[in-house]
């Protein structure tokens, strides 16, 4: 198969600083129009105290084509159409069957690596399924894309059908390499039917709730064949969300992303997986003896994103059909998500976009440096779990534009403090505090300073959040 071509080596170069879309959204809105590029390199030299030293920053790799990188598997394996070669009348038309499938035909077969080569062809190249031959017994088809990588999405997911859009299908993600599956979205012509769900659409969808897995009838309802043929999956709505209309918040986003763990899984992934459950029937009840109506046929699928390199690298090789980040820091693994050895001086931890627009490196640093606390991967384990969340971005806890950092802390604007930034500074004789707002990395207070009330009250609304398993 195509992306598994022997030896190639796929460098997905030093990128604009988050993904291209990111990055166009920041140039539409002329906020911190120079800033970006910070995030494309993973050291700088500097000069301190009269001599040359490195200056480490967070990092990660450009947002790219991903479907370059992925293998494709369909379940049942057999369902592709042509073997043996069938004919297919169009779904609006039963007397106009001109459409052929051969499996042993180049010209007319119909194989699965035709959802991902470059469009633009015409006509278009699709992949197909046989028909509904076994009515009224389901025809249903899994389409699983496997990355063996975990990745982030950085853009919307577009499926194009060339046959008509299925009346139900579900999107699904793993974050484990295909071991468990969550849904991501729902599709139907009716979700009340189809699902039990209330139909919704993104834009109906508010901060507090941009992480819900909907139903949508969008993308299903009725059959214009020829205009309407794609299905979306809307990242950047969502983002939206958080960023605002135009995404002129961009600081919002990084800091939300850089401490809520929910957002930030939920844009990551290792596997996706299209549930085809029952094909475009047309306006009218199924035709039971013109079955050749009735198949799933698609002609491309986009998947926008990067590899997951936790802000430890900018660029992710592809090498031997295997995707894996160059770990930059001392940081080592396909996600770079351990330290090397013998760098293992302090607790691993992920870069962090804050402070914008720089970010905070957290370099491995050698063993014998610093204090002899060696934190080790149970003790580390459990000591996050018993932290308390102060704070949470997506939930918007802290008030007055203030940005929750690592669970634990609201960074306050100027003018403002307090646990959640909800006291206005400066009315009384106290200004001198302001410049403590500013963000630093001092470690943050412990959780047990804060009024039991309040702690209890943000667990249980984290509670309630739909993927808090995620
Ligand atoms: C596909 O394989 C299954 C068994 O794995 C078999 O029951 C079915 O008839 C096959 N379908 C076709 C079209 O060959
Ligand atoms: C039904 O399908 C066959 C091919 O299987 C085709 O010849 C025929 O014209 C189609 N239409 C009707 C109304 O039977
Ligand atoms: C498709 O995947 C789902 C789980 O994601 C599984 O339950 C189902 O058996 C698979 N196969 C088919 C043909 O739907
Ligand atoms: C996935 O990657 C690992 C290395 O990280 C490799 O050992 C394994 O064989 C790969 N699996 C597949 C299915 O390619
Ligand atoms: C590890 O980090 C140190 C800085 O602490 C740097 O000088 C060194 O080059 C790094 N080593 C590797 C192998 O990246
Ligand atoms: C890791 O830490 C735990 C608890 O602090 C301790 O019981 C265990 O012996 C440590 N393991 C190693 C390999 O240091
Ligand atoms: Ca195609």
């Amino acid at each position: 198969m195509r992306h598994q071509k022997k030896g190639a080596t796929m460098y997905l170069l030093l990128g604009f600083v988050l993904q291209a879309l990111w990055v166009s959204w920041c140039h539409a809105t002329q906020h911190y129009p120079a800033s970006w590029g910070h995030y494309d390199v993973c050291k700088s030299q500097v000069y301190a105290e009269d001599r040359l030293a490195w200056h480490y920053m967070a990092c990660q790799p450009e947002a790219t084509d991903m479907t370059k990188y992925l293998t494709v598997s369909l379940d049942p394996p057999n369902i592709t159409c042509g073997d043996p070669p069938e004919m297919y009348c169009a779904l609006e038309n039963p007397y106009m069957c001109n459409n052929e499938c051969d499996a042993d035909t180049e010209e007319l077969a119909h194989p699965p690596e035709l959802m991902f080569d470059s469009e633009g062809r015409n006509p278009t190249t699709f992949w197909q399924s046989t028909s509904w031959k076994k009515y009224p017994k389901p025809l249903q088809v899994n389409i699983t894309l496997s990355w063996n990588k975990t990745i982030e999405l950085t853009d919307d997911i577009v499926l194009t059908f060339e046959s008509g859009r299925p009346e139900q299908l579900v999107l699904e993600k793993s974050l484990d390499y295909g071991h468990t599956w969550q849904p991501y979205q729902f599709y139907a012509s009716d979700c009340l039917d189809a699902f039990t769900m209330e139909p919704k659409a993104v834009h109906q969808l508010t901060p507090s709730t941009m992480l819900e897995i909907i139903c949508t009838e969008a993308y299903s309802t009725g059959y214009v064949w020829k205009y309407d043929k794609t299905v979306r999956f809307e990242i950047k709505d969502r983002f939206a969300l958080l960023a605002g209309p135009r995404l002129h918040n961009m600081a919002s986003l990084y800091g939300q992303l850089d401490t809520t763990k929910n957002l930030r899984d939920f844009f990551t992934l290792t596997d996706l997986r299209i549930r085809l459950l029952r094909p475009a029937t047309g306006a009218t009840m199924v035709d039971e003896n013109n079955l050749s109506r009735y198949f799933y046929a698609i002609s491309d699928i986009k998947v926008q994103g990067r590899c997951k390199c936790n802000l430890h690298a900018n660029s992710c090789v592809f090498d031997k059909g295997k995707l894996g980040c160059e770990c930059e820091h001392n940081t080592t693994g396909p996600d770079c998500a351990r330290c090397k050895r013998h760098y293992q001086g302090r607790a691993w931890s992920m870069g962090s976009y804050l402070p914008i627009p720089k970010g905070t490196a957290n370099i491995c640093i050698p063993n014998n440096l610093g204090t002899s606390v060696r934190p080790n991967a149970s003790s580390l384990g459990a000591a996050n779990r018993n932290q308390a969340r102060v704070c949470d971005n997506v939930l918007l806890r802290c008030q007055n534009g203030g940005v929750c950092h690592h669970h634990q802390r609201c960074q306050c604007p100027a003018g403002f403090g307090g646990i959640l930034c909800e006291k206005a500074q400066c009315q009384g004789d106290s200004c001198e505090d302001l410049q403590s707002s500013q963000p630093s990395l001092r470690p943050p207070p412990t959780a047990q300073t804060l009024p039991l009330a309040l702690l209890s009250l943000i667990s249980s609304l984290l509670a309630t959040r739909g993927l808090t398993s995620l």
